[in-house]
């Protein structure tokens, strides 16, 4: 039965815990379903801790036997945990455990995937391991033996010995629970290695199941890009002899920074040309550079309590983002980000889930590995680089990296070497790391004497989580386009700390057009009646902004569609013409460019404005406006598609991702006009999956998908990663009235595992992300949806949660829709057993 009431958990409660562990000796002897686990812990005593019981966390262990100092003991045992009297001083603590891996479906703690072993510990994971201090500010020195019939046995750190069925490792950097991993299994390695900069070798291995060797070479060579670009850019080195990386099918997210030993889902570390799409090499080779960081942003520094996330995740994601910009191109890498945070951020902080960066409590800390924490987080430390300058940021960061290496730091910590490199006060800057909630800036222009003046509002809409919001320090970055489209000021950085605020820009012959928020200086909605959108298209030296102004006529065109009935708008559709066809702009902006608003961005735009957003009025108006995008661009597109059609050898680069994106746009108006034949021929000719895929996404929408779709399951039926793209594409490309029941119907197919997290997210994950399909007036989409969250709750607590924010925006949509929903979540949540991780997110989302 479900908790009557879950536990919340404060962090105004935070007490240190009242043992140090001085050293941890693990033994596995490994067995699907009876794994023996004998731990050897000793504790001493912390002087800084207040007094309390002595607690060890543990869940789902049987214990078969427990001493301290030698001596039998029979501790008191909870479903969560352990206490037991123990003496003053120093002490051992042993027990043996026996746990079953061939049972938990969970894929939290030690788990099997595929015949392999394989652990996840973050965040809470290690107590259904063994009885733990199972906490972050809790590091320890960890040994581990393995004993299995298995030919590789991995653990952190270094190899002490390894033998056939025996290895042991021995870590020497102390961390926290969280950052222990095991993985045993039939695997083959793709060695490499990289020099540090002081000289030392480090060997690299990327451990993949036999068949999928010829998917390691790119994720290899991300890894050493990653490896030198910390030393180049933050002067940070790898710290121990040996890099392992695990690719595994079964996992809830995409990667985990384990101490030496990183354990990957496949989707985010294999790769090749015919199996990858360019936005998956992309995505892999960020997300390798991601958890490589971690070791020192979040291992080296880990966080004191899991309130403190942010401090290792928003400043990880904030130099992944910085690797790919010097990787790839920074303007591209910016708009996208922001592409994404609208999408995934704007709507959490705009509903029920509104939270701060830090929370301050929680129920199931795994329902906070949100956008909030993880995007937004790193939007605030770009935009405290902004505040202070790069030369300070540098300074502040290696202050950190030098006082807290080896602690359990917090965002105080953090915030102060900001304060004591650059003198700054950053009390009011702390509120967004607190408070909830997207702040609206709008903007007021005046224009007299040769002087601009900007007068700037701010306000956050209260929420549950921040109900008086208060005015935050934003940085606003401005530059000014003459008339004749020069640019008479460049780019300065206004610092708003007040509700209302005037900025003057004097000594101008004529009146200027205002570029506001270059480069997205602060995550704002920004409010501009005045804006001259197709001015600063036409002439914006910002990437972003004239990007964003690209965005802001299409908005327009699509608000006024939707809301009038009005026909696309024709100065829209020529400027992005005008852009689509400018040879001075590399193909990969123009791609962006052209891209219009997705449907739910539209219905939050909608929302925010008091209005009802119909998601079938929205999917007309979208379509309305690629048709007539089509027409406008006529046998332009054609002389564009061959214009930005690769004729060298497949490389996953910016520059031919660039031309393959301008040019998969181009295909989807053609597709328009010749009913697929372009969009056939490329599928046949195709040697790379990006153009497959592309191509077969056309075919889907022209009506004539099942040829194709029946040869692409025929080559790639035993490609689980290829196939999950197969699943995805045919609920994507599914006309709303029928997307619930292409779902419906893949559950059907033989190869739709629904345990594994990658096969279920490519059905209901893109059936939640097809607007007009989930939320079909029928209510069919709902009703599927919440069927099989039911169905995978009681075996995968953290996936069913996740997928739960699906219905986070339900208050957006009109009383029919809502009713629907809500019918959904309660019957959700009235099932026996619900999970803490389901109930936790629903009941937020009810309000
Ligand atoms: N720390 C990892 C993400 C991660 C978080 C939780 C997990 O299981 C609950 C797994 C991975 C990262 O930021 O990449
Ligand atoms: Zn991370």
């Amino acid at each position: 039965m479900r908790d009557a009431a879950p536990q919340t958990i404060y962090l105004s409660d935070y007490t240190a815990f009242g043992w140090r562990v001085e050293q941890v000796s693990l033994h596995f002897t490994l067995a699907p379903s009876a794994t023996r686990v004998r731990s050897r812990i000793a504790f001493a005593p912390n002087a800084d801790a207040p007094a309390q019981p002595f607690f060890l966390h543990g869940e789902a262990l049987t214990l078969i036997s427990a001493r301290i100092d030698g001596q039998d003991i029979t501790p008191d045992v909870t479903a969560e945990g352990l206490t037991c009297t123990v003496p003053d001083s120093a002490f051992v603590f042993e027990a043996e455990v026996e746990i079953d891996p061939a049972g938990n479906t969970a894929l939290e703690g030690l788990y099997m995937s595929n015949g392999m072993y394989c652990t996840q510990c973050e965040a809470e994971g290690f107590r259904k391991i063994t009885y733990y201090p199972d906490r972050p500010d809790v590091m320890a020195v960890f040994d581990v033996t393995i004993e299995g019939d298995l030919p590789v046995l991995l653990s952190n750190g270094n190899p002490v010995s390894t033998a056939q069925g025996r290895a042991e490792w021995h870590d020497p950097w102390p961390k926290p629970a969280y950052l222990f991993a095991l993985v045993a299994g039939d695997l083959v390695a793709h060695p490499g290695s990289f020099t540090t900069r002081s000289g030392r070798e480090v060997a690299l291995n990327l451990y993949v199941r036999p068949g999928d060797e010829g998917k390691c070479a790119f994720g290899m060579q991300a890894l050493k890009d990653s490896m030198k670009w910390d030393e180049d850019v933050y002067a940070r080195e790898y710290d121990l002899d040996l890099f392992n990386i695990v690719a595994v099918d079964d996992f809830n997210m995409g990667a985990m920074e384990n101490k030496g030993l990183n354990i990957f889902n496949s989707s985010a570390v294999l790769a090749s040309p015919e199996t990858s799409t360019d936005m998956n090499f992309e995505r892999i080779e960020a997300i390798i550079a991601h958890e490589y960081f971690h070791n020192w942003t979040g291992n080296r520094i880990t966080c004191r309590d899991w309130f403190q996330l942010c401090l290792k995740e928003g400043l990880t994601v904030f130099r992944d983002s910085q690797f790919t910009a010097d990787m790839r191109s920074a303007p591209v890498k910016r708009i996208s980000d922001v592409i994404d945070l609208r999408a995934r951020q704007f709507p959490e902080d705009q509903g029920p889930l509104a939270h701060p960066v830090r929370p301050d409590r929680f129920q199931e800390i795994n329902n906070f590995y949100t956008a909030t924490v993880y995007e937004k987080g790193a939007e605030v430390i770009r935009m405290l680089k902004t505040l202070v300058g790069d030369e300070a940021y540098a300074q502040a960061v290696q202050l950190y990296f030098d006082r807290h290496d080896g602690d359990a730091a917090t965002i105080e910590d953090w915030l102060k070497v900001f304060e004591e490199t650059t003198g700054r006060d950053l009390a009011q800057f702390k509120r967004w790391y607190t408070q909830a909630g997207t702040p609206r800036v709008s903007v007021a222009e005046d224009w007299a004497d040769g002087t601009l003046t900007l007068t700037f509002t701010q306000s956050t809409a209260p929420s549950a989580a921040s109900p008086d919001p208060q005015p935050q320090v934003i940085p606003i970055a401005v530059g000014l386009i003459a008339p004749d489209g020069a640019e008479v000021a460049t780019t300065r950085v206004l610092e708003m700390t007040e509700a209302t605020q005037r900025f003057a820009f004097d000594g101008l012959a004529q009146r200027p057009v205002a570029s506001i928020l270059r480069d997205f200086s602060a995550p704002v909605v920004l409010d501009h009646p005045d804006a001259d959108p197709a001015h600063l298209l036409a002439h914006d030296t910002d990437p972003f902004t004239r990007w964003e102004a690209a965005r802001t006529l299409a908005r327009r065109s699509l608000l006024a569609q939707i809301r009038d009935g009005a026909a696309p708008d024709e100065a829209y559709l020529d400027g992005i013409h005008r852009v689509a066809t400018d040879r001075s702009l590399d193909p990969a902006t123009r791609a962006l460019m052209m891209g219009a608003p997705g449907q739910s961005e539209l219905a939050g735009v909608l929302a925010e404005h008091g209005e009802t957003p119909d998601p079938m009025a929205i999917h007309a108006a979208l379509e309305d406006m690629r048709a007539a995008m089509a027409a406008r661009f006529g046998g332009d597109a054609m002389m564009l598609y061959a214009e930005n059609t690769v004729t060298e050898a497949y490389a996953p680069d910016a520059a031919q991702s660039g031309q393959r994106a301008l040019a998969g746009v181009m295909l989807s108006l053609m597709t328009r006009g010749d009913n697929g034949t372009a969009a056939q021929a490329q599928f046949d000719h195709a040697d790379n999956m990006t153009q497959k895929l592309g191509a077969l996404a056309q075919l889907i929408t022209a009506g004539r998908g099942d040829a194709a779709l029946a040869a692409f399951e025929d080559r790639w039926r035993d490609d689980r990663l290829v196939m999950d793209k197969w699943f995805g594409l045919q609920v994507a490309r599914a006309q709303p009235d029928d997307a619930a029941d292409v779902a419906q119907r893949l559950t059907a197919h033989p190869d739709f595992n629904w345990q594994n997290p990658n096969r279920f997210r490519a059905v209901f994950g893109t059936l939640a992300m097809h607007h007009a399909g989930f939320h079909h007036a029928s209510g069919k989409g709902y009703a599927l949806l919440a069927d099989w969250l039911i169905k995978l709750d009681p075996l995968n607590p953290q996936t069913t949660a996740r997928m739960c924010s699906a219905f986070q925006t339900w208050k957006r949509y009109d009383t029919e829709r809502q009713k629907l929903m809500k019918t959904q979540i309660d019957r959700i949540l009235a099932t026996p057993g619900l999970s803490r991780d389901t109930t936790e997110m629903l009941t937020r989302i009810a309000g």
